[in-house]
């Protein structure tokens, strides 16, 4: 028994196809079917591509005919908040304009605003979990997955699955909820040293930052392990981040975490034994990678030359 870990598909139908026929898929109706394996798709399937409808087919049927799991990204946390509206204000859980409707255009091309079958997409989104532990057959685990950042004591506070009252109040900024669904699903943010900022993609100027979770600890300084626009890494200093930046619990002895959402560039190459990014931004030029997990080599550490990737 395998299990094939997708990263980040961003409406790339095209390269989940080529990559699932390499993982050694055949078709099967709107999905596909491995003779001995499942995907574990690592969320963000929507927005960016030109193939919305295609991928949600593709991951969708592959999920309800029991040949695939997923988790949610934060793209489809997103597009929950853009077509729900609050129950008293009215209001979309996430306004509808600006950066938010530019970010969701290519989904909202192909699903229109308030038609049914959007409604129906979006209510399927819903039902994926924000994280995921499989477990062996005697109950131990065998990997985690999850879209940007797994830490234990959030996952362990936070409900597998969003209902309707739970998704306001992680929609609503303020509550423990929000922030352990921003932690789970966009990763860790630090605040920067006084005095210190960078520009954003926008040229915004910021006095937070994102980081390489898996590289950080108190030693680790803001300049290795900030994610900003090349060019951006010399306004950040390299001093060490201390205990704000001290956000890799995964030890040796837990089980693996598959996770996506960095827009790695590159080679594909495994983090560490127990931890792999699996985004190498195909939403734009990059490839499409997997991670082939036999469940025979679980407990041994992630190899390179288990990554499969589609360009
Ligand atoms: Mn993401």
């Amino acid at each position: 028994m395998e299990y094939h870990f997708i990263g980040d598909v961003h409406g790339q139908a095209d390269r989940l196809e080529a990559l699932l026929r390499q993982l050694g898929y055949a078709r099967a109706g709107s999905g596909w079917r491995h003779p001995a394996g499942r995907v574990v798709f690592l969320g963000d399937f929507i927005d960016r591509g030109p193939q919305q409808r295609r991928v949600i087919e593709i991951v969708r049927s592959m999920v309800e005919s029991g040949n695939a799991l997923a988790v949610m990204g934060n793209h489809e946390f997103n597009a929950l908040c853009y077509h729900n509206l609050h129950p008293e204000t009215g209001q979309p859980l996430r306004a509808r304009e600006g950066r938010h409707l530019r970010q969701h255009r290519a989904f909202l091309e192909e699903f229109a605003l308030g038609r049914p079958e959007t409604r129906e997409v979006i209510r399927w989104l819903q039902s994926l979990p924000l994280h995921l532990e499989v477990a062996d057959g005697q109950g131990r685990p065998l990997f985690r997955a999850i879209h940007a950042c797994w830490v234990p004591a959030v996952v362990r506070q936070v409900p597998r699955y969003l209902d309707r009252e739970l998704l306001v109040q992680a929609a609503t900024r303020g509550t423990r909820l929000f922030q352990d669904v921003e932690l789970l699903l966009k990763g860790p943010e630090i605040p920067l040293p006084k005095g210190c900022s960078f520009h954003d993609k926008e040229g915004k100027p910021r006095r937070r930052v994102r980081i390489k979770w898996w590289e950080s600890g108190p030693g680790a300084t803001y300049r290795r392990i900030a994610l900003v626009p090349r060019g951006e890494e010399e306004n950040l200093p390299e001093t060490p981040v201390g205990t704000v930046g001290n956000w890799h619990c995964h030890g040796q002895g837990e089980p693996p975490v598959f996770f996506g959402h960095y827009w790695l560039a590159g080679p594909p190459r495994v983090i560490g034994s127990n931890l792999a990014c699996l985004d190498y931004s195909a939403g734009e030029k990059g490839a499409l990678v997997a991670y082939r997990f036999r469940v025979e080599e679980a407990g041994t550490a992630l190899r390179n030359d288990c990554l499969v990737s589609a360009a």
